[in-house]
Parts: C-alpha cells; sequence; structure tokens
C-alpha cells in the first residue's frame, strides 16, 4: 500500500509537469485527487489494515494528497502567469504607431468671406452692426422710402409673416434702426452683414435666402467722393491692388444720386474675356448718396448732414474672387467644396 501510494505520487507529480494547460490540470486534479481517484480508494481499503499500520498509512496517504495538490497549485499560477504574460504582450501598444489624424472644423466659405470684408471696412473706421431678421414694413420699405407700389413689396416678391412682418428684404432696416438710436447725432459710420430673403426660383446665380453686406456713413460734408475712395480701396483689398473701379448712374429709391460700381475684371485686366463679357468689367455693388427722405425718417437733419450707402451680395463677391460657378454651392455643403476655402494663416 505504501509503495501504491508513491506510486500515485510520482505518477501524479510527472503528469503536472508535463500539462501546460489549466484544462489539464483539472483533468489530473479530478482523476487523483477525486472521489474516484486512487487515494480515496485506497483510503477505503484501510479497514483490512493492522491498527499500528492504519495511521501510518493514513498519514502517508494525506501527505501524498498534499504534495499533489501543492504541485497542482504551483502548476496552476506558473500557467496562470504565462497567461497573462501572453496576453499583455498581445495588447501591448505601439506608442511610435503615427496617431490617426483629426480633422478640424473650418470656417464656412461665406463666413469667411464676410469676416474678409468686414475686416477690410474696420480697417476704415467702420463698425459692425447686426439686427433682426424677421422685419417690420416699416424698417425694411418704409423708412427707406419705398414707396407702396414698390415691386419688393409684393405679396409675390417677399416672404411675409403676416400683413406687417417680413422675412427682411436687405439689411438696410438695420441702417434705418442704427440712425434712429444715435437721435440725429452723427456720425453714423456702420457696415450690416446677414441674411436676407426674396422669393425668387433658385438657380446657378440665384437664392431665394443669401448674404449682404450693406454699408453707412452720416455725417457732416460727406461726399460722392468719399463714396468713390472707400469703394475703390475696398475692392483693391478684397479683389487686388491692381484693379480699378468705375460708377454708372442708376437707381435705388433710398439714394439719390444712385450708382452701380463695376471693378476691372482681373482675367484680363480689361481686355474683354469670358467672365467679364467682353466689357472688362464686372458689377459687383450698388451704391449713392443717402436719400434725405431717409435721413430724416431716421431723425437726422438732411441740411446738416448728409451720407453715403452701398449694398453688395456676398456670395457673388465670393464667386467672382474664387471662380465658384454655382451660388448653389454655398448651400449644399460638400465637404470637397468648404474645405478648400479656409483662412491664410
Ligand atoms: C444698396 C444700394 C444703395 C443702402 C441704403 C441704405 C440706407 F439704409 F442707409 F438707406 N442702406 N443701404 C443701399 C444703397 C444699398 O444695395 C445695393
Amino acid at each position: 500500500m505504501k509503495e501504491r501510494l508513491q506510486e500515485l505520487q510520482q505518477e501524479a507529480v510527472t503528469l503536472v509537469e508535463e500539462a501546460n494547460d489549466l484544462k489539464r490540470l483539472q483533468e489530473i486534479r479530478v482523476a487523483y485527487l477525486g472521489k474516484k481517484g486512487p487515494i480515496t480508494e485506497v483510503l477505503r481499503g484501510m479497514g483490512k489494515l493492522s491498527a499500528e499500520e492504519r495511521p501510518v498509512i493514513g498519514q502517508l496517504a494525506n501527505d501524498v494528497r498534499a504534495v499533489i495538490q501543492e504541485k497542482l497549485e504551483a502548476k496552476e499560477q506558473q500557467l496562470e502567469e504565462i497567461e497573462i504574460e501572453k496576453k499583455l504582450s498581445a495588447e501591448s501598444i505601439d506608442v511610435t504607431l503615427p496617431g490617426r489624424p483629426v480633422s478640424l472644423g473650418g470656417q464656412h466659405t461665406l463666413s469667411l468671406v464676410v469676416e474678409q470684408i468686414e475686416d477690410i471696412f474696420i480697417g476704415m473706421g467702420f463698425t459692425v452692426a447686426e439686427g433682426p431678421e424677421v422685419e417690420t414694413d416699416y424698417y425694411n420699405f418704409e423708412a427707406l422710402n419705398l414707396p407702396k407700389d414698390h415691386p419688393a413689396r409684393d405679396m409675390q416678391d417677399s416672404f411675409y409673416i403676416t400683413n406687417d412682418l417680413l422675412l427682411r428684404t436687405h439689411t438696410s432696416p438695420v441702417q434705418a434702426r442704427t440712425m434712429e438710436k444715435y437721435k440725429g447725432q452723427g456720425p453714423v459710420k456702420i457696415i450690416c452683414p446677414g441674411k436676407v430673403f426674396r422669393r425668387d426660383d433658385d438657380d446657378a446665380t440665384h437664392s431665394h435666402q443669401f448674404m449682404q453686406v450693406e454699408g453707412l456713413y452720416v455725417a457732416e460734408n460727406v461726399r460722392m467722393s468719399d463714396l468713390k475712395g472707400v469703394l475703390e480701396t475696398f475692392a483693391k483689398k478684397y479683389f487686388g491692388e491692381d484693379r480699378k473701379i468705375r460708377l454708372r448712374p442708376s437707381f435705388f429709391p433710398f439714394t439719390e444720386p444712385s450708382v452701380e460700381v463695376d471693378v476691372s475684371c482681373g482675367m484680363c485686366s480689361g481686355k474683354g474675356c469670358r467672365i467679364c463679357k467682353q466689357t472688362g468689367w464686372i458689377e459687383v455693388l450698388g451704391a449713392g448718396m443717402v436719400h434725405p427722405n431717409v435721413l430724416e425718417m431716421s431723425g437726422f437733419d438732411s441740411k446738416k448732414y448728409t451720407g453715403f450707402a452701398f449694398g453688395m451680395g456676398v456670395e457673388r463677391l465670393a464667386m467672382l474672387k474664387y471662380d465658384i460657378d454655382d451660388i448653389r454651392h454655398f448651400y449644399t455643403n460638400d465637404y470637397r467644396f468648404l474645405t478648400q476655402f479656409q483662412r491664410e494663416r
């Protein structure tokens, strides 16, 4: 019996040493230490032993169990450590791997161009004024000398909310509101950028919603030559120092006299090409001397004060500068379009 127990110990220890996974260790544990295992069987046969032999064999059986148990535990721990080691090396991070680039958001092309325009006028002493996109008939039309029968006032041409409220058709109402706030005391020197709305069918050059920047300078002795100088400076700063401007007579209800302003074509330097339709000139904005009625309605004495005003479409200016062929590019927001126009840093 003693030899049998020693044999069993030897067998089990060898098997434990040879085992190389936790599942195999569990099998050995069940086989040798389990209820149906050989050691249990030996202990069951102890009844046949003499009183002197019984405690000796009993002690030996317990020792053998303990040795196998100990070996199993040691091996188990060893295998677990190997397992962890393997896991760690499989999950290790290569810190030398280049990071994935994070794409930064950018400014929208239109707000980028609005900022360029703002910067130029701020450089000439203008400040930026803002106002509501939903306007009253008074500020959008009446205060700007637009007669009741003017086509812009037609229900068909503007987005009316009620009889008296509409989406502004230009940013001039912001200028009327600002003049009112100054209570007849000049100078007023502002630009008003913002969204405007007109009932139009959208196509490559028209949109029912677009951006405008309008400017206003009211003070004593403001003259047409001041307007011309400011607009020439703007054109050179925005399009390039080689550009010239010219003024042609026009008509707006809120200015008298009124002009259409052209900039010399940058594609052909005035010789004539597809961009300028062979004229050498491109129309970029409207302007004029503020109508005395407009000054008076907003609280300014038109005998003391004069002023000039101008208005430009931001999309059109962006399209001319960057050779963009369709106004709808600004609103469909294709990533490939937007990423082409980022501020120089
Ligand atoms: C234009 C053309 C000419 C204009 C007039 C005013 C105001 F409010 F002062 F009367 N703001 N903007 C104006 C003048 C706008 O856009 C083509």
